[in-house]
């Protein structure tokens, strides 16, 4: 697995040759540097990715002017062998954010009214430079990094995603994190007037939706929060405005449309972990030698497929990101710590 931040000046070129070819590898330097210090990533840069049939979000104009200069810089983690891109139509249509319904297609059905704007973010717990931050705040790196990670949900099906976003260790940076800071908490938006989900009493979730990160996983590089995907704004099914994105983990520990990022001592208990502990960890590292208890993680579905051609594929250890998230975990017994 290969990752790369184009200088603009690179993607000149690219810009004008097909979304299959790649140019040469560089090493990692300009882009992340003095965030994720110290931890050089190589990489390939993939053309300017065409996103002409996809639909135009309704993004403010703060956030339109950001998607739009952002596709200037490219990060293809991906093998481009294995890893086309999903057509938006499936990203966007088939989702899981149980605030809207528990059934693949609910998302798409009932997230469209989920108001965005405006939207603001607390940042808090164990931190010197706490506070609650307007979207565009939290968003206030210059320019958006487009990334193109896999996406493996814990139920077997995946799917390739090209997310624009920043780094959440810019976030986690500018808190100014106290020296008992070791976990951080996120949680979701909770608002059953907008989130049918959260009206149901057959729900299984304790609302509002939780997830947590190591410090260390937090800050490492590859940890996004992302604003859009698609070169667009997120849509709202995807987890507008602000959504986590942690491509060696399962997905559901990318947690979506959320409100508060919260520093914190001790390891939070996640929504998953809650409702069934033997089935789902706190690391929910994407594992082909660790089974879910009902069933395999071996191999998976890559989106889209169909009935004739299911396309099976191997499942990777971290998803096709050992190599840069391996050494996190050194010493860990991950089938304890699943
Ligand atoms: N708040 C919230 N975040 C969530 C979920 C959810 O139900 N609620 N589902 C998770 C799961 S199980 C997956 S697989 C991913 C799906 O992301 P996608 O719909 O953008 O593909 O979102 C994750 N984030
Ligand atoms: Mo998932």
């Amino acid at each position: 697995m290969l990752i790369k931040i184009a200088k603009p000046s690179d993607l000149c070129e690219s810009a004008v040759t097909p979304e299959s070819t790649y140019l040469s590898r560089r090493r990692f330097m300009g882009g992340m540097a003095g965030l994720g210090a110290g931890l050089a990533l190589s990489g390939r840069v993939r053309a300017s990715t065409d996103y002409s049939d996809v639909p135009d979000g309704d993004a403010p104009a703060w956030l339109q002017e950001k998607l739009d200069a952002s596709r200037q810089r490219v990060i293809v983690p991906d093998d481009p062998e294995r890893d086309e891109i999903a057509p938006f139509d499936d990203a966007s249509g088939y989702n899981n954010f149980y605030e809207f319904g528990s059934s693949k297609s609910d998302p798409a059905r009932y997230a469209g009214n989920l108001d965005t704007q405006p939207w603001s973010v607390v940042v808090d717990g164990e931190v010197n430079n706490g506070g609650r931050l307007a979207l565009e705040d939290i968003a206030s790196p210059p320019r958006f990094e487009e990334r193109i990670y896999r996406l493996r949900c814990v139920e077997a099906w995946s799917m390739v995603i090209p997310w624009l976003g920043i780094p959440l260790a810019a976030v986690i940076k500018r808190a100014d994190p106290t020296s008992k800071a070791r976990y951080v908490r996120f949680e979701t938006l909770v608002d059953p007037e907008q989130m049918r989900g959260q009206r149901s009493s057959f729900s299984l979730i304790d609302w509002p939706y939780v997830e947590g990160l190591r410090l260390d996983e937090a800050m490492h590089p590859l940890t996004i929060l992302a604003l859009g995907m698609y070169g667009r704004e997120l849509p709202n099914q995807n987890g507008a405005p602000l959504r986590l994105v942690v491509p060696w983990k399962y997905g559901f520990k990318s947690i979506k449309s959320i409100v508060r990022i919260s520093l914190v001592e001790e390891q939070p208990v996640n929504s998953w972990q809650r409702i069934a502990p033997e089935e789902y960890g706190f690391y929910a590292n994407v594992n082909p030698r660790v089974d879910h208890p009902r069933w395999s993680q071996a191999t998976e579905r890559r989106l889209p497929n169909s009935l004739f051609s299911p396309n099976t594929i191997d499942t990777l250890m971290f998803n096709g990101y050992a190599d840069e998230v391996a050494e996190l975990y050194a010493g860990l017994d991950l089938r304890k710590n699943f």
